[in-house]
This record gives C-alpha cells, structure tokens and sequence, in this order.
C-alpha cells in the first residue's frame, strides 16, 4: 500500500509517501495525460518492523518535483488514489475545520442559509440551575458544544479559544477568510465572529464574585439524538480554580485581540478577566473539579492549578503591564509545571507564549533590575520552545511514517498532540527562521491528512479514504450519510475504554493503528473544539506559506 497526505502537497514541501511493499522504483504520473513525469528510487526506513506501527516500511522521496497538478504514484503493481500538487491544497480544508465551530453552536437553530442540509433546531437555551443553589435559575445558553457530547465545559473551551486566537494573533493575514456564517461581511474576520459566539457564551459562566463554573451540561450524557431533543435540565457546575484561571486568561487574551475591532467588548471581556483575577487571589488555594457522586458528563479533571494561574497572569500581564502580574508570572515559571504545553489541563505554553510574544515591558517605566528579570525569562522561554521543537525534530526522524510521536504518546486524542507539536514546530521555525521547523511541521498534517499505518485521513469530508462515522451526536442522528466535513477524529488510542475499542481492537494492536471508525468508539473517535482548533492553527499557517 502507498501511505500519502491525501488532500495533497504544496509545491515546495518536502513530499514523502510511504510504502509498506518492496518495489525498487517508484513513479509520479500525470492524472490527465498518464505520463510519468517523475521517476524515484525506493528507500528502506529503519531496520525490520517498527514498533509503533508494526510495518516494515519504505520512503518514497519526490519533493524535488515541484509542478502544480494532479498525480497518482505508482509502486510496482500498487497505484496510489489521484492527489494534487498546489499552492491552494490547504484552502478548503481551512474553511472546513474553522466552519466546524458553526457546526457545533449551542443555543440557536442552524438554518439552510448556513448550514446546508445539516440543519437542526435552537437546543439547551433552558436555565440551568447552581448546584449548590437549586433556587437559583441562570441563563448559560450559547457557545459551542464540546465534542460528540453536548456538554459546554470552561477549560476545553478555553483551550480551543487559545489556539484559534494565537493564530489569529501570529498570523492573521491567513485567517480572514469569510466562513459563510451569520455574521460574516458585518466588517469582523470570521474567525473573530465565531469565537465571539463562544466567548459571549464564557461571559455568562462567571458569578458576580469572579468565580467560573467549570461546566454546564446535564447530569448525563444524552443518547445519540440531535441537540434540539436533549431537553433534560442544564446544571451549572461547581466553580474550580482551573476554570476560572482559565476564564481569566483567555478572556484577557481575547480584550487585547478584539480591542481593535469593538473597544466595548475588549472593555467587558478585560473587567472579566480582572473580576476572574480577584477570586484568584483571594482563593490561593486550588480548588479541583470533580464530577459530584452520579453525574456523568466530562469531567476535565485537573489537579494542578498553577499553570492555569501562570496562563492568567501572563495574559493579564500583557494586557495591562502591571507588575503585579509580572511578578506573579515570574514567581510561578519556576515552579514545575510544562511551559510548551497547549492543552485542557496543561495550559504552561499558551502562559509562556503571551509573555514571549509581548514586549509589553518596553513601553512601561520599570526600572533596570525588572527589565533584566524580563528578559531573561524571555530567553528561558524561548529555550524551552526551542528545546520542545528540536525533540519533535528527532522523534519525526525516528518515525518509520514521520511524525513527532513516539510509540508511547497515542492516548485518547492523540491527534491533538500531533497538531500541538506542529504548533510547537511552527512557533520554532517563526522565531528563528530556521526552515527545518517548518518543514517536520508540515509532516505533522501529512501524518493526519494519510500518511500514517492506516493510510486514514483523520479529517471528516476530505480526502479519499477518511473518517465517516465520528462518536458526534449530531452526525449520527441527522440521517445523513456523509458527515458535516472539518471534524478532526481523536485518532489511535493504545489504551481505548469504549466497548467497542476494548473487544474488537486485537491484543497487541501496534499504538498507531489503534483506531476504529465507529460511532460508538468516543475514545478512538470522537471530535472535539480543542483538535480542531491545533489542526486549525496549522493548516491555517500552512494555507499561505506558498503565495499564489
Ligand atoms: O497523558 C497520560 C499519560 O501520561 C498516561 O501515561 C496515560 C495512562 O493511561 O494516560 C494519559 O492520559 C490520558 C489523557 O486522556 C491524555 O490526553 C488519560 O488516560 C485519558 O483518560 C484521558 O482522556 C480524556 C477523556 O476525556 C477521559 O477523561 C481525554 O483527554 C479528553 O479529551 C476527554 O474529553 C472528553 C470529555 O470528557 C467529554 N466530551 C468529549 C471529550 C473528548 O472525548
Ligand atoms: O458520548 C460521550 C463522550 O462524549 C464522552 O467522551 C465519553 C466519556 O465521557 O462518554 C460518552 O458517553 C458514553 C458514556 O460515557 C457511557 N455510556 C455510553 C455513552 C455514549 O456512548
Ligand atoms: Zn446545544
């Protein structure tokens, strides 16, 4: 079999197929005409079977052929399906991932005018109710659904806002294509229209005293029916120190990004992020989440705050350049706790890059001392991210199919850390220009678009061999056969929970081929805002390195 990026190459990328038969030659033919327009010599990776996939495999190299088109490879007797070569390849694909966060909105109808034929009705806009105050009635309605589920959780969402805005914030030219959705021409980048629908939703989570709670969903999961049919009453959940943390980073992430745009909503979104702060400080200790005793919705445990708080302060830092958050910031990057990671729990990375990116120091009056503090933390930082793209560097050139994995990282959601490791590679080839960061970036969408042991693209709607049956409510109960396209599947999972995964997954199953497409396998292959919003952030940089 020829394992290829199925939604195609740029021009100038670096293009390696994978093959899992001998052949001594391999060949590129023009689709239309059928000439072989380029002729390869098979290379063997590795010594015998790779662990990780359990493949012995080879490469086939043709990134020194660069002319737009559309190809089929050919190995011996084995041909490859068609793939194109073109500046554009990422385009739709963008559109698609970013147009899933439409897809997954809470609290209103999607119509045709939008939403095609995926239509469905106005859901969860009931008024949810404290826990800890039953007599209390709240409206919580808006954002996005999480996942296959319809629960709407603070730290996931604070997570998919991260990443969507930092791509704005890096490179924004890439990310004001319209999306077709309700409030595109209104003179606001679609990408900005669509996290305010979420962010409007977070506003709503606070309680007067700073406090956010961690979720709101019902006490359990619904069965597999659309949205507008779960009508079992909303709870809000107890608030946690991660939340609310969390709450008050990317609320004061996302003043400094809207303030050119709606100065008013900066203005609410950053007294939010200060009234988020207060709780903070006058809750020092941690307060973690657990699900109370019978109630089942996810759970996004967290038992280590500090990081969160690193997040905040680093935000709040930026936004105002008080040094009341400079030296919180400062005080908890010597704690232990990642400083590259971009995830719902680990959130070290989205803290330390607020403060790399923001030189908000050079304009405030701070005396030599503290300017030397900054910026040897800044340096530290920089080492660290550089430090986490150099060891994706080596676990891609270890990879008989090349990715930065390493056999022991495919858990639930695995194509998230792929993605955030094509972030991590990106951050490193943007601060320091070194074109090798860039290019085992772009191996990371390779290894997700079917360059892996499965020859599976992981992306919903594209490509020729890809995910159709999501753990996605929506998609399993609209009758419709193909599913809405854009939805990122969690991916191998070597140590799957779901009945399905657990029984008919052989023993011994190699890590990256541990997957199945099955509605009812949510640990193998369920969506969620926070693996789109990583592979948003990477096809979006990708979709624009080769200017037309
Ligand atoms: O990272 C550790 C690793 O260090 C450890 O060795 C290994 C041992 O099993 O576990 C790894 O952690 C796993 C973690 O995902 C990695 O991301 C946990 O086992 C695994 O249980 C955990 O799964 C989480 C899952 O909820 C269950 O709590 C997923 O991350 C998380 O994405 C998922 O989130 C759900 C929501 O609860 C509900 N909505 C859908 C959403 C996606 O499935
Ligand atoms: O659909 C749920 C999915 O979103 C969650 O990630 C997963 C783990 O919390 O749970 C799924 O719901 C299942 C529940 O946990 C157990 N009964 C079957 C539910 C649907 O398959
Ligand atoms: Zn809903």
């Amino acid at each position: 079999m020829i394992h290829f990026n199925q939604i195609g190459y740029l021009p100038h990328a670096t293009k390696i197929a994978v093959l899992t038969h001998k052949a001594d030659h391999f060949f590129l033919c023009d689709r239309r005409t059928g000439e072989n327009v380029y002729e390869g010599i098979v290379q063997p990776f590795g010594e015998g079977q790779d662990a990780t996939s359990g493949d012995i495999v080879f490469h086939a190299d043709f990134s020194d052929f660069c002319a737009e088109g559309e190809y089929i490879l050919r190995a011996g007797e084995i041909l490859s399906a068609p793939f194109s070569i073109s500046k554009t390849i990422y385009h739709q694909l963008k559109i698609d991932l970013l147009r899933s966060y439409y897809f997954q909105r809470c609290g209103c109808a999607l119509t045709s005018a939008h939403a095609g034929k995926y239509i469905h009705g106005c859901c969860h806009s009931t008024p949810a109710t404290p826990l800890d105050d039953p007599s209390v009635k709240l409206d919580l309605s808006g954002g996005w659904h999480d996942a296959g589920d319809y629960g709407r959780y603070v730290t996931a969402a604070a997570t998919a806002l991260a990443h969507l805005l930092y791509a704005f914030v890096l490179f924004p030219d890439r990310l004001l294509t319209p999306l077709d959705i309700p409030e595109s021409s209104n003179g606001t980048p679609d990408l900005l229209n669509e996290c305010r629908y979420e962010l409007t939703w977070l506003l709503k989570m606070q309680r007067a005293d700073g406090g956010v709670f961690h979720k709101v969903s019902t006490w359990h999961h619904a069965p597999f029916i659309m949205p507008e049919f779960d009508t079992a009453p909303l709870f809000a959940y107890a608030v946690s120190t991660p939340a609310t943390a969390d709450f008050a980073a990317v609320t004061a992430l996302a003043s400094r990004v809207y303030a050119p745009f709606d100065k008013v909503f900066a203005e609410k979104l950053k007294n939010a992020a200060l009234r988020s702060w207060d709780f903070l400080e006058n809750h020092p200790d941690q307060i973690a989440f657990t699900n109370p005793p019978g109630s089942g919705t996810g759970e996004y445990g967290d038992f280590c705050d500090r990081d969160e708080r690193f997040w905040a302060a680093a935000e709040l830092f930026s936004l105002t350049g008080e040094e009341k958050f400079f030296d919180v910031l400062s005080s908890l990057f010597r704690e232990e706790f990642s400083k590259t990671a971009l995830g719902y729990a680990s959130t070290g990375g989205f803290g330390a890059l607020s403060f790399y990116l923001n030189p908000v120091f050079e304009k405030t009056n701070l005396e030599n001392l503290r300017q030397q503090e900054m910026n040897f933390l800044r340096n530290e930082i920089r080492k660290e991210f550089l430090a986490a793209a150099d060891h994706c560097i080596t676990l891609n050139s270890k990879s008989a199919y090349p990715v930065a994995m390493s056999e022991k990282d495919y858990h639930w959601g695995s194509n998230m850390t792929v993605m955030n490791r094509g972030i991590l590679l990106i951050l490193g080839f943007l601060f320091t220009g070194d074109k090798k960061y860039r290019e085992v970036a772009l191996a990371q969408l390779d290894y997700l678009l079917g360059r892996n042991a499965l020859g599976f693209c992981y992306v919903t709607g594209h490509g020729t061999h890809s995910c159709l049956h999501p753990h996605m409510r929506t998609i399993f109960a609209d009758g419709i056969e193909e599913p809405i396209p854009g939805f990122v599947s969690g991916g191998p999972n070597m140590h799957p929970c779901d009945e399905i995964g657990r029984h008919q997954l052989p023993a011994n199953t190699p890590p990256m081929k541990s997957y199945l497409d099955d509605y009812a396998c949510y640990s193998l292959n369920e969506v969620t805002i926070y693996w789109n919003s990583p592979a948003v952030f990477v096809t979006a940089f990708f979709d624009g390195e080769e200017k037309e």
